[in-house]
C-alpha cells in the first residue's frame, strides 16, 4: 500500500473544490492519485465533517433530512488528491431495493477503488456501531483499508 505521507505535495484542505457527483462507481473520476472517503449512516455528519476539515461551510451539502445524498460526491484537493462524501446507509425509509443497490455500490467502491487510501467513519454517538456500520468496517478491513472512526455528534 502507498504511504499517504509520500504524497507528492502537502495537502491543503482549504483548497478543496467540488468536482462531480457519481451515481455509480463507473462514473467516478479517474482512479489515480489518492482519496479519503467519509462513510457513515445517513445524518451521521459526513458532509459536516468535510466542511469543517476544509473550512468551507457550504462545500458539501448538509441536511437535517436523512437519506438525501444517494450520490458519491468528489472534492478535489489537487489534480491527484480527493475527499469523497459517500452516500449514507441505514436510513429506514429508503426502499429495500434501493438499499441493496447502494450496499453493492459501496462494497464495490471499497473493494475496487485503487486510489482509496483511507476511510473516515462517522458515527452518531447515540447509535455507535450499528449493523450497517459493522458491515462497512468488515468490507474496509477486507480491503486492508486504514479506518478512523469518529463520533462527532454529542447532542442534537
Ligand atoms: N449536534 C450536532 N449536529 C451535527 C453535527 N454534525 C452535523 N450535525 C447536523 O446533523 C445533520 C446531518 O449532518 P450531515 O453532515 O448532513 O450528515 P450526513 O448525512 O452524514 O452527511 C445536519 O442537520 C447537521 O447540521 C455535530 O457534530 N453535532
Ligand atoms: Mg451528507
Amino acid at each position: 500500500m502507498t504511504d499517504i505521507s509520500a504524497a507528492p505535495s502537502p495537502v491543503n484542505f482549504r483548497h478543496a473544490t467540488f468536482m462531480q457527483s457519481a451515481s455509480a462507481v463507473e462514473n467516478a473520476p479517474p482512479d489515480i492519485g489518492w482519496e479519503v472517503a467519509f462513510a457513515g449512516r445517513s445524518n451521521s455528519g459526513k458532509s459536516s465533517a468535510i466542511n469543517t476539515l476544509t473550512e468551507q461551510g457550504k462545500l458539501a451539502r448538509t441536511s437535517r433530512t436523512p437519506g438525501r445524498t444517494q450520490l458519491i460526491n468528489f472534492f478535489g484537493l489537487s489534480d491527484s488528491q480527493r475527499l469523497v462524501d459517500l452516500p449514507g446507509y441505514g436510513y429506514a425509509k429508503v426502499p429495500l431495493a434501493v438499499k441493496k443497490k447502494w450496499n453493492q455500490q459501496l462494497e464495490r467502491y471499497l473493494q475496487y477503488r485503487e486510489s482509496l487510501r483511507g476511510l473516515v467513519m462517522l458515527m452518531d454517538i447515540r447509535h455507535p456501531l450499528t449493523d450497517p456500520d459493522k458491515q462497512m468496517l468488515g468490507w474496509a478491513v477486507a480491503a486492508s483499508m486504514p479506518v478512523i472512526s469518529c463520533s462527532p455528534k454529542q447532542t442534537n
